[in-house]
């Protein structure tokens, strides 16, 4: 009776842990497999996401099918609308009249089979200087904050009710004062630690290296924690770096880049 008992203890025991495994892991798995992503950032930077995995086009010619479909398209960080879109030397967007509706400003659109959620964020300056002193400091780059960029945005990226607080320091492209490295950093500080975004540090030849910018938060894959992109502008006219970045097992990640 009582080795009975045992028995059914242990496989309901199993069934339960089995069911909450295919819960936990299972679905999540299969609904990522189904899950169908298009971004399109720039003019000519696109990324798509298809059976679980990132690919970085590195033309059109061989994507015509995202040609004349719907996408949802952001213009300077606005929601602008669904228009139709064509690509040539850049988008070109069309109503469902099929006229032409100008796309002015910075350009980002995407389309997919899931939610996805663009968060605003607002950037400011820096109103504590001690992350980032120590992050120069660990760089070994002078604390004299001579910078051409430096700001933060306070987000509270995985929704945990604590904001964080993501940091861009950047001295290139310097006009009035002479480093001897440029340098670009990019971090988070959640709850007083410091986690690396990006950090590019090279000698002074003028006007080399990238100045870093977030571009938009977003969250791609609907677990509440936002991933990002971030832009890089060169001082001349080549195409920005962009690079979409997601917060994994403690670290920041880049899922795909277009360089
Ligand atoms: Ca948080
Ligand atoms: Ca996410």
């Amino acid at each position: 009776m009582r080795k009975k008992s045992t028995y059914i203890i242990l496989i309901v025991v199993l069934f339960v842990f089995f069911a909450v495994m295919f819960l936990t892991f299972g679905i999540s798995n299969i609904r990522d497999k189904q899950r169908e992503l298009v971004f399109l950032v720039g003019d000519n930077t696109i990324w798509t996401y298809q059976n679980k995995k990132w690919t970085n086009h590195e033309s059109l010619s061989a994507n015509s099918s995202l040609n004349w479909q719907e996408y949802n398209i952001y213009l300077n960080r606005e929601k602008f609308g669904k228009y139709s879109l064509w690509h040539d030397d850049r988008w070109y967007a069309f109503d469902s009249m099929n006229n032409a509706v100008s796309l002015e400003g910075d350009f980002f659109a995407y389309r997919s089979n899931r939610n996805i959620s663009i968060y605003p964020f607002q950037e400011s300056s820096i109103q504590n200087y001690s992350y980032v002193d120590v992050v120069l400091k660990e760089n070994n780059l002078p604390t004299n904050h001579e910078f051409t960029s430096a700001y933060q945005i306070s987000f509270d990226f995985d929704q945990d009710g604590v904001v964080e607080d993501f940091y861009i320091l950047s001295n290139v492209f310097p006009m009035d004062f002479h480093p001897e490295h440029l340098f670009s950093i990019a971090f988070m500080v959640k709850e007083g630690v410091i986690y690396p975004i990006y950090n590019d540090i090279e000698s002074n030849y003028v006007y080399n290296g990238c100045k870093p910018y977030f571009q938009y938060f977003l969250d791609v894959d609907e677990d509440f924690t936002s991933e990002f992109i971030m832009g890089c502008g060169y001082y001349s006219v080549e195409e920005s770096r962009y690079m979409l970045y997601q917060f994994q097992n403690n670290e920041f990640k880049i899922l795909v880049s277009n360089q």
